[in-house]
């Protein structure tokens, strides 16, 4: 059994993970819009994940008899002023999904819900591993510059992820 605090953090979790699929989903539309398939497809991959991350959590919930319920998921659409823009908000918003997981990591500590604690092990690793991607993804974006021909190339690469 998992404590109820803690599960009501996993399950306000959910709702987190599947806003970051919805966010990213919208920088894809941005940079379809931008004619950048590649910066799109790298962006709807992400999404995609961001809801097995969700399931992930639904799944452990329901196997520790814990009750799921749904809310709506918060508006993604922000102001993106240039295609730098989601980068830089991918890596922001990865900092705040890795604060929410230590969050709910600190609590199960705190009421020595062992069984959590253990379940989020991927996750802290998992954000660990986004930070670095997103970190990436600006660094790559900060070498190009404004070039049209470099950028076309970095676009490529993105759609072969
Ligand atoms: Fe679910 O890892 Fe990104 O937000």
């Amino acid at each position: 059994m998992i404590k109820k605090e803690v599960a009501e953090l996993l399950v306000k979790q959910i709702n987190l993970e599947l806003h970051s699929g919805y966010l990213y989903l919208d920088f894809a539309n941005f940079y379809e819009e931008k004619n950048l398939p590649g910066f799109a497809h790298w962006y709807v991959k992400q999404a995609g994940e961001e809801y097995e991350h969700a399931m992930k959590i639904r799944h452990f919930l329901l196997e520790c008899n814990e009750k799921v319920s749904l809310s709506a998921i918060a508006d993604p659409t922000t102001k993106l002023a240039d295609l730098k823009a989601p980068l830089l908000e991918g890596l922001k918003h990865e900092q705040f999904i890795t604060a929410s997981i230590n969050k709910i990591l600190e609590k199960a500590i705190e009421v020595k819900d062992h069984l959590t604690v253990n379940f989020l092990q991927w996750f802290v690793k998992e954000q660990g591993e986004e930070e670095m991607n997103a970190q990436l993804n600006i660094d790559k974006f900060e070498m190009v510059g404004g070039s049209g021909s470099a950028i076309y190339l970095l676009d490529k690469e993105l759609g072969g992820r």
